[in-house]
């Protein structure tokens, strides 16, 4: 399969920390920590898959914001964009992620020092922690 998008959700509770989930598969990435999200269906917009994605996994409903700028080649075909979500309902529960924690800026930063976070996501670190030190 190729040509197509993931999209993944940068979530903010109101205290301004971010919800980081925390990989269960494949092997190589198992235990490190990423932006929830997954694949973008045909007829889908991006803000329509982040809602079905983050009701799947997280069993919230969220309301979608403005985009983070950087975006990511998965493989010839394939990019990653993360989009900024608020969660409107329901509280973050584990459906397919072995845990969930919400961070702060001083915490995603010693979590990237010490190689925790999905290597694809850390693009976004700088815009992370730039909302995060907000
Ligand atoms: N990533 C990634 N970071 C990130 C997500 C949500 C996804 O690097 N924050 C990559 C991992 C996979 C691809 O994007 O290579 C699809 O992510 P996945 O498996 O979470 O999405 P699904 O469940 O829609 O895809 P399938 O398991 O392939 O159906």
């Amino acid at each position: 399969m190729s040509g197509g998008t993931v999209v993944a959700g940068a979530i903010y509770a109101d205290d301004g920390r971010l919800l980081l989930a925390q990989r269960a598969y494949p092997p190589e990435l198992a235990g490190l920590w990423e932006l929830p999200g997954g694949k973008v269906e045909p007829g889908e917009t991006l803000d329509q898959a982040l809602v079905r994605e983050l009701c799947e996994e997280l069993n919230v409903d969220v309301r979608v914001g403005v985009r983070l700028e950087a975006s990511v080649r998965l493989k010839p075909g394939l990019d990653m964009v993360a989009v900024r979500a608020r969660i409107v309902a329901g509280i973050p529960d584990t459906t397919e992620h072995l845990d969930l924690r919400w961070v702060d800026a001083d915490m995603l930063n010693a979590m990237d020092l010490r190689g925790e976070i999905v290597p694809n996501d850390r693009a976004w670190i700088p815009e992370l922690l730039a909302d995060l030190r907000e």
